[in-house]
């Protein structure tokens, strides 16, 4: 059964839905079609997931919330995500770890075997999270949400990079409701506060000449730290969501992975309705990158360029300082400080 159309989802998302009121046995037995006894021990396996449902004779369930802005008072795993989920697709196939050493790897494993479209792994901590080009990404316990999506388009290879933007637009568009000053796009799909990143995406795919086997989209989001959490080597370049919001308590990491997964599902289905044009006009609005001076870092080595635009398959167009139009497919770009930018190029 897929885990969207699990009793358990169902049934918390109905007592979210009630808020502070009592949800009698009746009501979710006749709306989930089970008997008594089949919804009091779903509530039973609810409450071993962490909830704190209270059972009150005559009254029915309740949820009890917590002290904190956690909202309600339940770890941060597949149940908290899944009673957020609103889509159809995304999260239909969802596996929670404690702990592993990469999501994107756990994934690209399942999706070789196999796994259906939509299947997401969600972890608390990586032991070896990864970067791009053999990078690392730092994937502390409690601090993030270290996701991988998989996802079988029916897309030309050469469309993948599309997709890459795709997530990033669909990132943005969870945060934004948080209003955080200075959030925007490098490219091609790094979240940045202030030119700090919060926001990692890994693109991995299984492709043959012309057609994409699967892609895993793995999304690093840095969400409950603080300055000292971050190790040296990166405390100067990465920042967290709380470091950014006006709150001192935690940031619900449950609802924020929700959210993603919601937006991912839309922009996708634009994207395959509407094409590349529609992920790039949205990313464009969203970007950090756009007549910035830029050092484009390739295997050859790098040069200095302006940002003129960017192509409707997601290529970066840049002029160099002798004039020369580049149009750079992949690769690093390094945004330059204001006062390095030199009004001849
Ligand atoms: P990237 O290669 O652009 O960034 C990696 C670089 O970013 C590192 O070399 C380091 O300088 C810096 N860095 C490392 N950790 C962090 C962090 N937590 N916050 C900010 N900067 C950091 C970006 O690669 C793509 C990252 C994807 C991570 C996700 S998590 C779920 C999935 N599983 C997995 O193994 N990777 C992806």
């Amino acid at each position: 059964m897929p885990e969207l159309e699990d009793p358990s989802v169902k049934i918390l998302k109905q007592l979210k839905k009630a808020g502070n009121q009592y949800v009698s046995g009746e009501e979710l037995s006749n709306t989930l079609g089970m008997s008594r006894t089949a919804i009091w021990k779903r509530i039973d396996s609810i409450k071993e997931e962490g909830f704190n449902v209270e059972a009150v004779t005559n009254k029915g369930y309740r949820l009890i919330k917590g002290d904190d802005s956690c909202g309600i008072d339940a770890p941060y795993g597949r149940l908290a995500v899944l009673s957020e989920v609103t889509g159809l697709v995304l999260g239909q196939n969802f596996k929670f770890l404690k702990e592993t050493d990469s999501t994107n790897t756990v994934l690209k494993k399942m999706a070789a075997k196999g796994a259906p479209e939509g299947t997401v792994v969600l972890a608390d901590v990586q032991s070896a999270g990864r970067g791009r080009r053999g990078r690392t990404w730092m994937s502390a316990p409690k601090m993030g949400i270290w996701m991988s999506i998989l996802l079988r388009p029916n897309l030309h290879p050469s469309s993948v990079q599309t997709l890459t933007l795709a997530a990033s637009v669909a990132v943005m568009k969870a945060l934004e409701p948080m209003e955080i000053e200075g959030l925007g796009i490098k490219w091609p799909n790094d979240i940045l506060i202030n030119q700090k990143k919060v926001c990692g995406i890994l693109t991995e795919l299984s492709a043959e000449a012309e057609k994409v086997d699967w892609v895993v989209l793995g999304i690093g989001l840095n969400v409950n730290h603080s300055e000292s959490d971050f190790s040296n080597d990166i405390a100067d370049i990465a920042t967290s969501l709380r470091m950014n919001v006006n709150k001192n308590t935690e940031l619900n990491r449950s609802e924020i992975a929700a959210n993603i997964l919601n937006e991912m599902e839309k922009v996708y289905q634009s994207f395959i309705e509407k094409g590349s044009s529609w992920v790039v006009d949205e990313w464009r609005k969203r970007n950090v990158t756009l007549g910035k001076m830029v050092d484009i870092i390739s295997q050859t080595g790098s040069f200095r360029a302006k940002v003129l635009d960017i192509t409707a398959d997601g290529k970066l167009i840049v002029k160099d300082a002798d004039n020369k139009v580049h149009e750079v497919l992949s690769g690093e770009i390094s945004l330059r400080e204001a006062e390095n930018w030199n009004n001849n190029i």
